[in-house]
Formats: C-alpha cells, sequence, structure tokens
C-alpha cells in the first residue's frame, strides 16, 4: 500500500533572479502516491520551473513545497537524492561509464539492478550492443550515445534509485509511440506505490492519468482527468485539438 511520496505545493510564487515578472503565481496542488499527476500546457508555462522547485534546484519567494509533510527546504543533499527523482527535459549524463551513470543515486546497486532498469526503460538493448556494455564509457558531450538513448539512460537512473517521488519532464515525446507505450507499461509497475508527475506533450502520454494539471502563464488554470477536462477546461480543449 502506498504510503510516501506525497508532494504538497501552497500557494508558491517564484521567479528567477534578476528576472522581473515570476514565473509561478499562486500554485497550489497536491500529488499523491500510488498516483500519475500529469502537467499539460504550452511552451513558458513554467512546466520545468515547478518541477525544479520540487527537486529543490530553487526555493520559492512565497509559498511553501513539503514531500510527506517536510519541507523540501529542510531535506539535505544526499537525502533530497533518494526522496525525488527527476528525469530532466535535457537529460545529461556524467563522465564515467554507463554503469556509474546508473548507479548515481544508489551506488550499491548491482548489475541485475542496473539491467532490470535499462528493460523497464527501453535501454537494455543498446547498452548490450556497446563493446563493453555496462562499462562503455561516455562523456557528458559525447557523441556515442544519442539524445534518445540518453533519455532512456536517464530514466533507467532515476529506477535503480529507487526514489519516493518521480518527475519526468517531457521524457516520452521524443520517442516512437510504440517505445513510448512500451516503456510506460513497464514503468507502471516499477514505479507503483511512488508518486508520480509527469510533464507531457502528447495527449496520448496523459490520457489515463489519475489527475492533469493545465498550466498557462504560470498558474494552474485546470484540474481533473482527460474527460473532466474535456468538459469543463477551454485551454484543455485547445491543447487536445492542436
Ligand atoms: P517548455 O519546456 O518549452 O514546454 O516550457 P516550460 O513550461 O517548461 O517553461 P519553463 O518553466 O522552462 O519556463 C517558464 C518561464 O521561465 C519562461 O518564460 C522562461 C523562463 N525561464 C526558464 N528557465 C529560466 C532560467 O533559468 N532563467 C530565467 N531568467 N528565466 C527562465
Ligand atoms: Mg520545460
Amino acid at each position: 500500500v502506498p504510503t510516501a511520496g506525497r508532494v504538497e505545493l501552497r500557494d508558491v510564487t517564484f521567479g528567477y533572479p534578476g528576472a522581473e515578472r515570476p514565473v509561478l503565481d499562486g500554485v497550489s496542488f497536491v500529488a499523491e502516491p500510488g498516483q500519475t499527476t500529469a502537467i499539460i500546457g504550452s511552451t513558458g508555462a513554467g512546466k520545468t520551473t515547478l518541477l525544479s522547485l520540487v527537486s529543490r534546484q530553487y526555493d520559492p519567494q512565497q509559498g511553501s513545497v513539503a514531500i510527506d509533510g517536510v519541507s523540501v527546504s529542510d531535506l539535505g543533499r544526499h537525502e533530497m537524492a533518494s526522496v525525488v527523482g527527476l528525469i530532466p527535459q535535457k537529460p545529461y549524463l556524467f563522465s564515467g561509464t554507463i554503469g556509474s551513470n546508473l548507479r548515481f543515486g544508489r551506488p550499491e546497486a548491482t548489475d541485475a539492478e542496473l539491467w532490470e532498469a535499462l528493460r523497464v526503460a527501453q535501454g537494455a538493448d543498446f547498452v548490450r550492443e556497446k563493446t563493453h556494455g555496462l562499462d562503455e564509457r561516455v562523456s557528458q558531450g559525447g557523441t556515442n550515445v544519442s539524445g534518445g538513448q540518453r533519455q532512456r539512460l536517464c530514466i533507467a537512473r532515476a529506477l535503480v534509485a529507487r526514489p519516493r517521488v518521480y518527475l519526468f519532464d517531457d521524457s516520452f515525446s521524443a520517442l516512437d509511440v510504440a517505445t513510448d507505450a512500451r516503456l510506460r507499461e513497464g514503468l507502471g509497475e516499477a514505479t507503483a506505490g511512488a508518486t508520480v508527475i509527469i510533464v507531457a506533450q502528447r495527449v496520448s502520454t496523459i490520457r489515463s492519468a489519475d489527475q492533469i494539471l493545465v498550466m498557462d502563464g504560470g498558474a494552474v488554470v485546470g484540474r481533473g482527468t482527460h474527460d473532466e477536462l474535456l468538459e469543463s477546461n477551454e485551454t484543455y480543449r485547445e491543447i487536445v485539438e492542436s
């Protein structure tokens, strides 16, 4: 039974240092463990910024961000890594081996655990094809791993760490529809019980989410299920129809 990973934002306002206007304005929501919360909205709406507050890359100027009732500003960096797994919109690798990248959040993970995470992330095949497998070297700007492969490695890295909260920032839109469907089917099992927040562009990716938040201009302008929003929310209908 899921009991941990509840994310709660209360009246959060945030602006980037030096910027005149806030990027998020009075954002409140709860994301429950065992559920998927999807966030959709036009470019610049503030989706990535929202995730960066949950993963505490920034602190809000007003309001609070809490996980299981504890303000994220009270969590240390190390603690944070085991609580929140962020799969960034621009996935990055550290210079090192594929294995060391995958173990970043949990150094004691076994090879078997890495392969299982790779299987779920639809990355096992290409890693197996590398001459050195998990010991293949990658570099930050390296070209021996494609953008799509980088993304899958970042998903696998988050799975290995087994956080309470997963934040997927637009992680699926570059995948072909079949791979997207396979990946998310496996993810459902691998992340069961955790809180999953998915920023997405494709309606097919978020259709089945327990809760969808519609963002526009730094505010949450709608929330509900796909069917509820189709019925009630003009912004959502515009996104779905575009
Ligand atoms: P996307 O990924 O294109 O769909 O857009 P979102 O919804 O992820 O938007 P986000 O959060 O990246 O940006 C929201 C606003 O904040 C947008 O006007 C650009 C601005 N912004 C984003 N990152 C930074 C930053 O690092 N510094 C400053 N000054 N502004 C930023
Ligand atoms: Mg973004």
